[in-house]
């Protein structure tokens, strides 16, 4: 049974006036390529395959939107940090980006994939700087964590912890053995009430 009973594929959006209709509460799923956004997606919300995954980093390239509920959304953004991705390519996303997190007063909150294992590149903590300009919860979903031992999962939180501050709150996280997904749905219930 799903936590999340009526969630639903809304739209995919290449463009700001594509976007659903600006009411309501959103929390918006973002992270490099890869990092495991849309697994995240599917193992808070316990559907298999709503969000698409992929073994090839950053072929999503439009904004996903799901909706939980008449006026909550979920939105799973396209990933960055791809090196090879050609610059026309690069731009439309930074275009896509700016115009979500400028404009958009539905989100709530902002839920940062980083791989546990790689976690705070530049981009991450610009990531972190658009979600609080919007004044958005930021949580960090430090993911893979079913790749690390036990002490370096407790190594890595720590310091991003450390190094986060009160810019965002910390967890591990595993789409593969579950581990923290019942920490983040109550961080998820908590943005979109
Ligand atoms: N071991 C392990 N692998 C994972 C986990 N989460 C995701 N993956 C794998 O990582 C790859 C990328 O996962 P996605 O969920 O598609 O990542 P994404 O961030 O949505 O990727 P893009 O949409 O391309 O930016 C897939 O091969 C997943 O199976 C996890 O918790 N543990
Ligand atoms: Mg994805």
């Amino acid at each position: 049974m799903s936590h999340y009973p009526t969630v639903n594929f809304l739209t995919s959006s290449w463009q700001a006036t594509q976007f659903p209709a600006d009411s309501g509460a959103e929390v918006a799923f973002a992270g490099r390529s890869n990092s495991g956004k849309s697994s995240a997606i599917n193992a808070i919300t316990g559907r298999i395959a709503l969000a698409r995954t992929s073994k090839t980093p950053g072929r999503t390239q439009l904004i996903n939107f799901f909706t939980l509920g008449e006026t909550q959304r979920l939105v799973d953004l396209p990933g960055y940090g791809f090196a090879k991705v050609p610059p026309a390519m690069q731009q439309h996303w930074h275009e896509l980006m700016s115009g979500y997190f400028e404009h958009r007063q539905s989100l709530k909150g902002l839920v940062i994939l980083m791989d546990s294992r790689h976690p705070l590149k530049d981009t991450d903590w610009q990531m972190l700087q658009w979600g609080g300009a919007r004044g958005a919860h930021c949580h960090v979903l430090l993911s893979k964590a079913d790749k690390l031992s036990q002490a370096e999962g407790s190594k890595v939180l720590r310091e991003v912890q450390a190094a986060l501050g009160d810019q965002a709150t910390v967890q591990l996280f595993s789409a593969t053995s579950h581990r923290g997904v019942q920490e983040a749905r109550k961080i998820l219930d908590g943005m979109l009430k």
